[in-house]
C-alpha cells in the first residue's frame, strides 16, 4: 500500500523521473489544512479532532476511515442539530469530495472521533492521524493538541 505523507510528492517525483502518468484519483491530491484538537481530561472520554480535507486533483477521492495510534477506535462522525435544538452524533460513514472541493471538520458538524484513547491528550503535544481513501492510499498528517477550552487552531 502506497503512503503518502506530503500532498504531490509521488506527482512530482513522476515527474521528475520523466514518466507521464494520468491523473490519479488519489490522496496526491488531498491537502489537509489546519489541524487540530483539544487536550483531554484522562482517557475515559473520547478526544475529536478538527481539520480542513481539500481536494485539489481533478477526481474525487472518497475519505473512508481514520488511524492513529493514540486510539483504538478513530471513526468520522457528524454532529446533526434537530428542530428541537438537541444535538446527536454518528458515523458519517465515507465521504466523497469533489474535485476543487474540500470539507471542514470542526466542531459542531463532522469530526474524527477519537474513541478509545490510548493514552492522555496533553497540551502542546502531537499526534499522528492517518485519513485512509477508498483507492488504497493515505495521508498522515500531525494533529497539534491546543488548550481544553480552544475553539481553533487561531486561539
Ligand atoms: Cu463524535
Amino acid at each position: 500500500m502506497k503512503k503518502y505523507i506530503l500532498t504531490g510528492t509521488l506527482a512530482a517525483l513522476l515527474t521528475l523521473g520523466g514518466l507521464s502518468v494520468p491523473a490519479l484519483a488519489g490522496p496526491e491530491d488531498v491537502v489537509v489544512e489546519n489541524a487540530w484538537s483539544r487536550a483531554s481530561i484522562g482517557m475515559n472520554r473520547p478526544g475529536a479532532a478538527y481539520m480542513t480535507i481539500r481536494n485539489t486533483g481533478d477526481e474525487p477521492v472518497t475519505l473512508i476511515g481514520l488511524t492513529t495510534p493514540l486510539a483504538m477506535m478513530p471513526e468520522i462522525h457528524e454532529t446533526k442539530t434537530n428542530a428541537e435544538g438537541v444535538s446527536s452524533m454518528s458515523p458519517a460513514g465515507e465521504i466523497a469530495i469533489a474535485p476543487g472541493e474540500s470539507i471542514a471538520l470542526e466542531p459542531g458538524g463532522l469530526h474524527a472521533m477519537l474513541m478509545r484513547l490510548q493514552e492522555p491528550m496533553t497540551e502542546g503535544d502531537t499526534f499522528p492521524l492517518t485519513l485512509l481513501f477508498d483507492d488504497g492510499g493515505e495521508v498522515t498528517v500531525e494533529v497539534p493538541i491546543l488548550g481544553i477550552a480552544a475553539r481553533g487552531p487561531e486561539d
